[in-house]
């Protein structure tokens, strides 16, 4: 396998590794109603719920292990021959955690926290409060480093040049319902770009190849 490799990962990634996905029958959505955790306008209305919420993540993502397929993941950045784009809707660290030392995520990381006044970053407190003081401007506008829905994806630029740079694109445990990610494989089609997907179900996305099964089984056979 030849040629620069774009990944765009999802919740289903990480599942294996215990963290919920978004959609499923226990899915996380299915405890809280999006707009009441994951909006601009809900930590306006209710910072503690929202922290909560977020602190309950970062635990979950601290206890968990990077599965087969974070490790096959970075293998194959570290070991291919071209670049291997690792783009990512998930915000925990299990792709770095898993080897992987560049990784782009495009919906922020729950391991930081973020200065809602001057935009600092820093490794976010187990449990965070808004009214922690910023370490840089001292405001106590302290949020997850999250990109709630209405929010912009971060890196959409390097996002874009990478796709424009692949020669394949790869859809790992994503149902591919959240844009501007959802877009990303018709974009690669309208580039000309090979389009393969590796999921539990298939998501009925027009990719040209379809593998289905477990992340953790079917990610490692198809990156050796
Ligand atoms: C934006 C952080 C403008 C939070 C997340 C109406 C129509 C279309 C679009 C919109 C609309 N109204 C509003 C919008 C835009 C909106 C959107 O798309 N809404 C959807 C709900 C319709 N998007 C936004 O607001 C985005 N911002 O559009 O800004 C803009 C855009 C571009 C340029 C400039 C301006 C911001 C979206 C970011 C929201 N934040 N995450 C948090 O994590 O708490 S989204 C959240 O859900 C996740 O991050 C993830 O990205 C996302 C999607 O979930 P998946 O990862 O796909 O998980 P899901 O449960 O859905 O699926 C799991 C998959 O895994 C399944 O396929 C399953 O089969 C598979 N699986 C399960 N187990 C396994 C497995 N696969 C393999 N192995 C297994 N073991």
């Amino acid at each position: 396998m030849t040629g620069a490799i774009f990944i765009l990962s999802g919740a289903g990634l990480s599942a294996e590794s215990g963290l919920r996905t978004f959609r499923a029958a226990d899915g996380l959505w299915e405890d809280h109603r999006v707009e009441d955790v994951a909006t601009p306008e809900a930590f306006e209305r209710d910072p503690d719920l929202v922290q909560r919420f977020y602190n309950e993540r970062r635990k979950q993502a601290g206890k968990a292990a990077p599965n087969a397929a974070h490790k096959a993941l970075a293998r194959l950045q570290k070991n291919h021959s071209d670049p291997v784009y690792l783009v990512t809707q998930n915000v925990d660290d299990l792709l770095e955690r898993g080897g992987a030392d560049q990784v782009i995520h495009m919906h922020g990381g729950v391991m930081d926290a973020l200065c809602a006044a001057c935009a600092h970053r820093w490794p976010a407190p187990d449990v965070m409060q808004v009214s922690d003081p910023c370490p840089s401007c001292g405001a106590p506008k302290t949020r997850p480093d999250i990109v709630w829905f209405g929010e912009i994806p971060y890196h959409m630029d390097i996002i874009q040049d990478a796709l424009e740079d692949s020669d394949l694109f790869v859809s790992i445990g994503t149902s591919g319902t959240v844009y501007p990610a959802a877009g990303f494989g018709q974009m690669a089609r309208q580039l000309g770009i090979r389009t393969l997907e590796l999921n539990l179900e298939a998501s009925n996305a027009p990719f040209d190849e379809v593998i289905e099964g477990r992340a953790s089984e079917i990610v490692p056979a198809w990156v050796e």
